[in-house]
């Protein structure tokens, strides 16, 4: 509504940028974005600058902030605290530098630079050391007490340390939220339901304004020193930056960041250099702040209204813009879960242009009451993603509905389910969901699990659309020739220019290195073979400790979910989505095809030593989660039954005779009674007899024939499965692999043995058919 007339337009700007004061500052409810009201203040203080017979003393460009609210006692600060100019420009910053140059007739002078925190400026004042009061900037000349909050702040000291302090010192600084105790307290409320904190500014703040301490205690708030105010009975040193030294030595927190630089050229660089590493520090910083160090300087360089001529604030392009939420799109994760992101009008902030922003889960769409339609803004900080901050509701379209998570997966048309008690709403499609079936890919390729170099998501996507790959074994099946084809056509589908033609020839270099990626694969390591599963809640750490603890795969494959929590940190919750992904025959499949497909797993080993601690009846019973079954009743069954298999064979009068009470007894009987618990007693009592065979202490190290050689199996046996080739093999002291190199001791060549055989011919390894291999087990006993 830009209007002509300038003295309309200056009315206008200072009503709304007042109502946006008054928002921010005492109702702690903003409505607008920083950048939108900066950039009102800056017009009008151009305006009013055109216009001086315009200008009043109440115009917002005059005063800095507003009354406080009235629920803290007012304080008037003993010195004002004063408000700082704000330089958008190098050509700003010269002209400031330019100023001081100029006035004090000096070359690039001294300036005390640090980062300008995104907290909330404060003032302490000690009497004697003690600190006695602490106060809101509020309008500069009066602020709120806030002392009971501030006493919460660890950083913040109540006596302080050292020596030679003044009898009345008043300290300035800004208490802010550090990034990570803001996502933390975050991530904490939107699991708990409760409301969450807009960005770290506002965390601090709203912590700061809290009528009740104990809540402020429970906020991790810090603080940073950066100047001070009344002194009295003291002298300080003669310049900012000394002070600041002092400061520190008196128990203040000063800014590790601060630093002292020469001339504009000397503020440019420290500007860029902190700019470079903003996403990195532990805190929102929204600028640079540069004072003129010599406190003599200062003095004569003096004020215009309440803003120091000798200080300026060197500000980051805005990281918060309103733009308009086009729409909610779903995405569907890995485990299937069913995660809204929000669809934008593109909208430069801080530098990049935002398109989509995080909108967390159904739960803060709720809470944010975020509509398609809706005028909302968006911030961006450091590296996180850009997320929605707040909705702008005035600007909200008339008809504008509330949000629901629809029924079905957008992509497969599955329904979408929540499970009771979890926040995420998840896809039930599983693998049969392409979007689960490309994310299981991306995860199995990815560098911490199979680590297939060059697999990016657009081969992904390609290779899952175009019909090459349904599951991760098939990655083992792909030819060249697969990939050069697969290309084609992906090219022919999107009417781009074959990247893969150069020159009237098909360039397949590219398809002969991922090739040659995924054939490297192909030897892991146990650890990363269970992570690259994708099992829901086993990440490395898990996969690195069952690995550890079972140490094979035919074993862990097998192992029905109770025995998962013999692993220390593996509770019912992770046991059971192990025995769950192991339970679908479709999962199996994919193993035993992995394993077909020539995976090996490079570093299986006996069960650890110490599984032999927890395997026995007693735990066992106790890891079932049997109703009324603790660990006494555990204990007295295990005292009366020798075996899973006695106890499954028992009248139910026997368990009362074991002891247990005629609660527990019936408990028990009433869960044998499901044909499912009673199958997953005797799979778990035979498991458990399995493992206990394996592990070290009943084992001699396997010493044998083939100890120390590598053989590999190619081609179909007619007279064992493959993984009974292996078994035999490997008890005879054999290592079994899925390549032929050098080292390879033999290859055993089935019917239809492919590239292997042609391999090991090549190599001049020893190759035997089905009938030597045959012979040689049964020479030797295996
Ligand atoms: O980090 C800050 N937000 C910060 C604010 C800082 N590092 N230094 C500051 N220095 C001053 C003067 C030069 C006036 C002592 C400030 C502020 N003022 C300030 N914060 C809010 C209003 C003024």
């Amino acid at each position: 509504m830009a209007s002509h007339d300038p003295a309309a337009r200056i009315a206008d700007l200072r009503r709304r940028l007042d109502d946006a004061n008054h928002r921010y500052y005492v109702l702690d409810d903003p409505t607008i974005a920083d950048a939108e009201y900066d950039a009102l203040l800056r017009e009008l203080e151009s305006l009013e600058a055109a216009h001086p017979e315009l200008c009043v003393a109440d115009s917002p460009t005059q005063r800095v902030g507003n009354a406080p609210s009235a629920a803290f006692a007012e304080v008037r600060h003993a010195l004002p605290m004063l408000s700082l100019g704000n330089a958008f420009s190098d050509e700003e910053v010269a002209d400031f530098v330019r100023r001081i140059e100029q006035t004090l007739d000096v070359e690039a002078p001294a300036f005390s630079v640090e980062p300008k925190l995104d907290g909330l400026a404060i003032s302490l004042r000690y009497e004697d050391g003690r600190f006695v009061q602490g106060a809101t900037r509020g309008d500069g000349a009066t602020g709120e007490d806030v002392t009971a909050n501030l006493r919460t702040v660890k950083a913040i000291p109540l006596a302080l340390r050292g020596r030679d302090w003044p009898k009345v010192l008043e300290v300035r600084g800004e208490v802010y939220m550090p990034l990570a105790a803001f996502k933390a307290y975050n991530a904490r409320a939107l699991a708990d339901g409760a409301k969450v904190l807009a960005n770290p500014r506002n965390g601090a703040a709203g912590s700061l304004r809290q009528l009740d301490p104990r809540i402020t205690a429970q906020r991790p708030l810090a603080f940073y020193a950066y100047g001070v105010g009344a002194v009295e009975g003291a002298e300080l040193p003669p310049t900012h930056s000394a002070t600041l030294a002092r400061l520190r030595d008196w128990g203040f927190p000063v800014s590790a960041e601060s630093r002292v630089v020469r001339g504009v050229d000397g503020l440019l660089g420290y500007y860029r250099d902190i700019g470079a590493r903003r996403d990195a520090l532990a805190f929102d910083i929204d600028g640079v702040v540069y004072k003129l160090d010599d406190y003599a300087g200062q003095r004569e360089m003096g004020f215009v209204s309440r803003a120091p001529r000798w200080a300026i604030a060197h500000k980051f392009p805005a990281q918060e813009q309103a733009t308009v939420l086009e729409g909610i799109d779903i995405q569907i994760g890995r485990t299937g879960a069913a995660t809204p992101v929000a669809r934008l009008r593109p909208v430069h902030v801080a530098g990049v242009v935002v398109t989509n922003a995080t909108l967390h889960n159904a739960d803060q769409i709720a809470r944010l009451d975020v509509r398609v339609g809706d005028t909302v803004i968006v911030r961006r900080a450091g590296d996180v993603i850009p997320e929605i901050v707040r909705v702008v509701p005035e600007h909200r379209p008339a008809g504008a509905a509330p949000w629901a998570m629809p029924a079905q997966c957008p992509v497969c048309g599955s329904e979408i389910v929540r499970e009771e008690g979890e926040a995420a709403w998840r896809c039930s499609g599983e693998l049969s969901c392409p979007a689960q079936r490309k994310e299981a890919i991306r995860h199995f390729a990815s560098r911490r699990a199979m680590d297939i170099e060059g697999l990016g998501d657009r081969y992904i996507e390609d290779l899952c659309d175009l019909g090459y790959v349904a599951s991760v074994a098939d990655l083992y099946r792909l030819t060249v020739d697969d990939l050069v084809d697969m290309k084609r056509r992906a090219d022919e589908r999107d009417g781009t220019t074959p990247e893969t033609v150069k020159a009237g020839k098909v360039a397949t270099k590219w398809a002969d290195n991922l090739i040659e990626a995924i054939d490297r694969s192909r030897a892991t390591t146990l650890e990363r073979f269970l992570f690259a599963l994708g099992i829901q809640h086993v990440g490395e750490a898990t996969a690195k400790a069952l690995a550890a603890w079972f140490g094979d795969l035919e074993t862990i494959r097998r192992l029905p979910w109770p025995l998962f929590k013999r692993v220390p940190d593996v509770g019912g919750e992770v046991a059971r989505a192990i025995g769950h992904f192991l339970d679908q025959p479709g999962n199996q499949q994919v193993i035993d095809d992995l394993l077909a497909r020539g995976l090996v797993v490079t570093d299986a080993h006996a069960p650890s030593p110490k599984l032999r601690g927890g395997l026995d009846l007693a735990t066992l019973l106790v890891d079932l989660e049997i109703p009324k079954v603790t660990r006494i009743r555990a204990e007295q069954l295990a005292a009366a039954f020798p075996s899973a298999a006695a106890l499954l064979d028992a009248p139910q009068h026997n368990f009362v005779t074991a002891g247990l009470p005629a609660e527990s007894a019936q408990a028990l009987a009433s869960w044998l009674e499901v044909d499912a618990n009673a199958a997953l007693l005797a799979a778990a009592g035979d498991a458990m007899t399995r493992l206990l065979a394996l592990t070290p202490a009943s084992v001699s190290t396997a010493t044998g024939p083939l100890d120390g050689q590598t053989a590999v199996l190619t081609g179909t046996l007619a007279t064992m499965t493959r993984d009974e080739a292996k078994a035999r093999l490997e008890a005879l002291g054999a290592k079994v692999s899925g390549s032929v190199s050098k080292k390879t001791a033999f290859v055993v060549a089935g019917e239809a043995a492919g590239s292997k055989l042609d391999k090991a011919t090549e190599l001049g390894v020893p190759v035997w058919d089905e009938a030597q291999l045959v012979a040689f087990l049964a020479a030797n006993g295996a």
